[in-house]
């Protein structure tokens, strides 16, 4: 199989409210949407997780442009389409943009999916048609206005609810959600936001309000702090940042500073590589569970094609689409069933189309690439 072409587009959504973050407050979403062409005409998409700033990670809009542009995409229109593993192989040798490797893969991945007539759960030996989903909840301006929140959301159906937390928005918040609801599983994500001497300090309130995890609070690098906290805690002790590939998975691992592992296929350089890491920490004992960047629907989708495999047992970071976006680009959005689950689309491919509106409403600027003759 060859392309044809493949299109680059760079689209912009409003989320229904700012989500806040240790790192920032994000009101809007631009990202980038990459789209390959068969010679037969199917095509694959692949969405780029990447934001504006580079807060979450070092890897901004720019940056993946840069790279795709330049690099990633003129080499794949010069040679027969590669697997999704193929591809990642042929760009190993360029080091990082995990993220934008992960949006041309997760293309494949469709495409792959579609040529076979599969969907991309089936094609990653995935079984379940649902999944079971939590919600992400930003930091609110205040206390009651949190509790409020989390409520609303509960009364959603959603049944596990994060919290991001960082110093100075931790005890109160937590304790007023656990006084509220004292029967609901509570996680909380620091990303990366405390120093490494308040180890204790996080270990008194996390058990103090019965929190079941506590994901990434150290700096990524902060392997042995991780370890310090998890070493006879009571709730799992979460790495996102910080596993970035399997040897920072091995490490995590050896030094035990991992009980739970977000498996977020940008920040891991692929779909594929997501789904290694996940069956690797699962043999060592370590649950695996699919993290969210605010996806529009068609990283959505990839994500929960990802989620419906075995190898993914704590629920998702996946929200229905309206607890993102007003209006999505994909004509079919993800709606919260019951038992807080999503439908895992049936195919082929991610089983996602683009909906013309959306996507011409969203678009700010496309640029294609054709094989050379
Ligand atoms: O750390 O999990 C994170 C969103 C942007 C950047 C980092 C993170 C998040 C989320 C959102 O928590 C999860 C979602 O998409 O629902
Ligand atoms: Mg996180």
């Amino acid at each position: 199989m060859e392309l044809r072409s493949a299109r680059l587009h760079e689209l912009e959504l409003e989320l229904v409210e700012p989500f806040e973050t240790s790192f920032g407050v994000e009101t809007t979403r631009r990202f980038l949407l990459v789209e390959l062409e068969a010679a037969g005409g199917e095509v694959g998409r692949g969405e780029c997780v990447a934001a504006t700033e580079p807060l979450y990670s070092g890897e901004s809009v720019a940056t993946a442009r840069e790279i795709l542009t330049s690099r990633f995409l003129p080499d794949l229109l010069r040679r027969p389409v590669p697997t999704p593993d193929a591809f990642l192989a042929s760009v190993e040798r360029y080091r990082g943009h995990a993220m934008a490797k992960a949006a041309v893969e997760t293309a494949l991945l469709d495409l792959a999916a579609r040529e076979r007539g599969v969907s991309v759960s089936a094609y990653l030996g995935g079984g379940r048609r649902r999944v079971e989903v939590g919600v992400s909840v930003g930091i609110q301006r205040t206390v009651p206005a949190l509790v409020r929140r989390v409520g609303r959301y509960l009364d959603d159906g959603y049944r596990r609810i994060k919290l991001k937390v960082r110093p100075g928005w931790d005890v109160a918040p937590v304790r007023a959600v656990r006084a509220e609801y004292p029967d609901i599983e509570i996680w909380v994500d620091a990303n990366q936001a405390y120093p490494t001497r308040a180890v204790e300090r996080i270990r008194r309130w996390a058990d103090a309000y019965h929190v079941a995890q506590v994901e990434q609070p150290f700096a990524e690098r902060a392997i042995r702090a991780h370890a310090r906290l998890a070493a006879d805690a009571r709730f799992r002790v979460c790495l996102d940042e910080s596993i970035v590939d399997d040897v920072s998975l091995e490490d995590a691992l050896e030094a035990r500073a991992i009980t739970s592992l977000n498996v977020k296929t940008g920040r891991v350089g692929g779909a594929t590589v997501g789904r290694r890491l996940a069956r690797r920490a699962v043999t060592a004992g370590v649950p695996a569970w699919v993290g969210g960047m605010l996806e529009s629907g068609i990283g959505r989708a990839h994500n929960v094609h990802l989620a419906s495999l075995a190898a993914f047992t704590l629920p998702a970071d996946l929200s229905a689409s309206d607890r993102y976006y007003a209006s999505d680009i994909v004509e079919t959005p993800f709606v919260l069933g019951p038992g807080s689950r999503l439908d895992v689309p049936r195919g082929p491919g991610t089983g996602v189309e683009l909906s013309e509106r959306g996507f011409r409403r969203a678009r700010r600027a496309s640029r294609s690439f054709r094989r050379p003759r």
